[in-house]
């Protein structure tokens, strides 16, 4: 009981609880931190969801209709009938137009996404059995991001979420996110930004988003890649330009992919 009330109040306060990760008796999606997000949310929201609710509650009332209206006892003589061609053209023709109508905005939502605007800054993602690696290939940056095990987390950290070397990018600038693999298929997904694409080793997938508020955002791989899929999470920590400017001037040394050393270029032991 104590469960149902949970999941049926989570549902009205949902807007305000929701943040940037997974809550427990969570219904729906987590808050967009993007555009993007927000397109397909309200495309599921105000669109699909209406259309779904009518289509169950209407063959609900058909099969209760038919239960109630044809049963043996008030039915006694069935009807024969086999075909009735206006019938069978409206259920043919009504599921048409309904698809059609919730493919028009999904297209354009689609559209949007594969279109990527100028981008801000650049960060490629790289799966490995069983970690994300990060480069930022215009800033000579490279680090690798593990899970933080259960006992080591701080108070603040989530289980299953929280990573050692988080990515940082700022906030309201266009990321364009490069997404290979090193081993085995993952999929780098970002459920608050909209962002969700396979990681395929040997080529390379692209997308983007633009962070629209500060924060820490978490989300998963997102195909079964082996034996600890479940424990290679993603964290995204969004942040103002200056802070992400200092971010940027100490990772450049402790994350520096070749060093400088007399204007030669060394490749620095990881
Ligand atoms: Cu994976």
């Amino acid at each position: 009981m104590k469960k149902i009330l949970l999941i049926i109040s989570s549902f009205f306060i949902s807007v305000v609880v929701l943040a940037d990760q997974p809550k427990d008796w969570q219904l729906g999606f987590q808050n967009p931190a993007s555009g993007g997000m927000r397109d397909i949310v309200n495309f599921h929201d105000n669109l699909l969801l209406p259309i779904i609710i009518a289509i169950t509650v209407f063959v609900l009332f058909l099969m209760l209709y038919a239960c109630v209206r044809f049963r043996a006892s008030a039915n006694p003589n069935p009807s024969k009938r086999t075909h009735n061609v206006t019938v069978e053209i409206l259920w043919t023709l009504i599921p048409c137009l309904i698809l059609i109508v919730m493919a028009v905005p999904s297209f354009k939502i689609l559209y949007k996404q594969d279109t990527i605007p100028k981008a801000d800054l650049t960060i490629k993602a790289i799966g490995y059995q069983w970690y994300w690696g990060y480069e930022y290939p215009d800033e000579n940056i490279i680090f690798d991001s593990y899970m933080i095990e259960e006992k080591d987390l701080r108070a603040d950290q989530p289980r299953l979420l929280a990573v050692d070397n988080e990515v940082i990018v700022p906030v309201n600038k266009v990321v364009k996110v490069l997404i290979t693999a090193n081993d085995v298929l993952h999929a780098w997904a970002l459920p608050s930004f909209g962002v969700k694409r396979d990681a395929v080793p040997g080529r390379i997938n692209e997308t983007w988003f633009k962070a629209e508020k500060e924060g820490t955002y978490y989300g998963q791989c997102s195909e079964l890649c082996g034996i600890k899929h479940a424990f290679m999470p993603i964290t995204v920590r969004v942040v103002s330009e200056e802070d992400y400017q200092e971010w940027l001037s100490e990772a450049r040394v402790k994350f520096a992919k070749e060093e400088i050393e007399n204007d030669k270029l060394k490749i620095a032991s990881k």
